[in-house]
């Protein structure tokens, strides 16, 4: 391996030597080695590692869905001190949407020719099971062929203990009821010291993977994320991460890994100065290096904006999700650019060729629909 060989004469240290070496055998790297990795190495040094694992994994490669992302309301039993976009019944800014509207969005997005309906929102504290199966199976009536991918685990812990059910149950229930897999959100950072100080209350850690892990078990595949950036420290990444390698391992059911970054604006932690763009490009690195066993790591555009999500494809990335119709607030309310989340197919084509890579819409399962050379 001719890089390789060039890392072997540099001047970069043993310890990383010996991490390059591993990266180009293929072989995985250990806890303390990503810790160095965060620690120590530079820029250029993890994209090389990063992007030969991309390579590996994807060629030129990048992912892209046609989506419509639905936030049925942010009314939130919880107080995340991240959170921009949450309220409280009757506070101002407060919305709930009908079924009807629900219906009628999607049904506009449905001539667009998306193939998923990704829905998420707050923990409302009046909404049990039953509601949300309803709302599953009411898209279903319209949209038979689409794919759902709905409810983080925290939605899911709350709406299973409201109605009583075990999570294989609740599983099963919304299964029948339409729903396909569920994404990645409410992860944040699994050290239970660290939950305490940024969404104290909310589902811990353990119940994330808990409810992960059940849905794998029910043959519901997911995502993972990880929010960064705020009062975590380099260990408490790699914590994370190894949990979700661990998992991974036991069901390789995870499709994507999508890193998260805080954004400070409008929040009970607007205090905190945003990380740099080299920092979030070094996370997307290790990321990609350490997670050996997800075949895709997801840079979600809306959050990161359209320019790092072009370098994020040097740097381990494959996928930058969706052409968003309409309505996600989480980001935009945090104090995004990107305040219409909205490109079309064109945009996205643009961002992924002017890269050099290849853009390839895909399913939700990372079927691969169309590739545009
Ligand atoms: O869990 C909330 C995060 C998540 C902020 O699975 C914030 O395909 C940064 O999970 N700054 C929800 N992040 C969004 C989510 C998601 C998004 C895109 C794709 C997928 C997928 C999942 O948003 C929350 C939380 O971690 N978040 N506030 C903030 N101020
Ligand atoms: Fe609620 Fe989710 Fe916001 Fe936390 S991040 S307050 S759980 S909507």
């Amino acid at each position: 391996m001719e890089i390789n060989k060039i890392i072997q004469k540099s001047h970069i240290s043993a310890d990383l030597k010996n991490i390059a070496e591993k990266v180009f055998q293929s072989q995985r790297i250990s806890v303390d080695e990503g810790l160095l990795l965060y620690e120590k190495a530079e820029l250029s040094f993890l994209a090389l590692l990063a992007n030969n694992i991309r390579e590996q994994k994807n060629g030129d490669y990048t992912y892209y869905i046609k989506n419509i992302h639905i936030e049925p309301t942010n009314i939130c039993i919880h107080n995340c001190k991240f959170c921009s976009y949450s309220r409280k019944a009757g506070e101002a800014g407060a919305w709930e949407m009908s079924m009807a509207e629900i219906i009628e969005k999607i049904k506009h997005a449905l001539l667009k020719g998306i193939s998923e309906i990704h829905i998420v929102g707050g923990v409302h504290p009046q909404r049990d099971l039953y509601y949300y199966a309803e709302m599953i199976s009411e898209i279903k009536k319209i949209a038979p062929e689409t794919h759902i991918k709905a409810f983080t685990a925290i939605e899911l812990d709350y709406m299973f203990k409201k109605s009583e059910k075990t999570y294989s149950e609740g599983f099963e229930i919304l299964k029948k009821a339409g729903l396909n897999s569920i994404p990645g959100g409410g992860a944040e950072i699994f050290s239970e010291n660290i939950r305490q100080q940024i969404c104290e209350n909310k589902s811990s850690g353990k119940i994330w993977l808990k409810i992960h892990e059940a849905a794998h078990k029910s043959g519901i595949q997911s995502n993972a994320t990880m929010l960064y950036g705020h009062i975590e420290n380099y260990s408490h990444r790699i914590d994370h991460l190894e949990k979700l390698r661990e998992l991974q391992d036991k069901t390789a059911m995870f499709n994507a890994f999508i890193p998260l970054k805080y954004r400070n604006k409008n929040n009970d932690m607007s205090s905190i100065q945003e990380v740099t763009v080299n920092e979030d490009l070094r996370n997307y690195a290790v990321c990609r290096i350490f997670l050996d066993n997800f075949n895709h790591i997801k840079a979600y555009w809306p959050m990161i904006g359209k320019a790092t999500t072009q370098l994020s494809l040097s740097f381990g990335v494959d996928d930058i999700d969706g052409t968003i119709e309409d309505s996600t607030k989480i980001y935009s309310m945090a104090g995004v650019e990107e305040q219409n989340p909205l490109m079309t197919t064109e945009n996205i084509h643009e961002i992924i060729k002017g890269a050099k890579r290849i853009p390839v819409e895909r399913d939700s399962v990372y079927n691969q629909l169309r590739i545009t050379n």
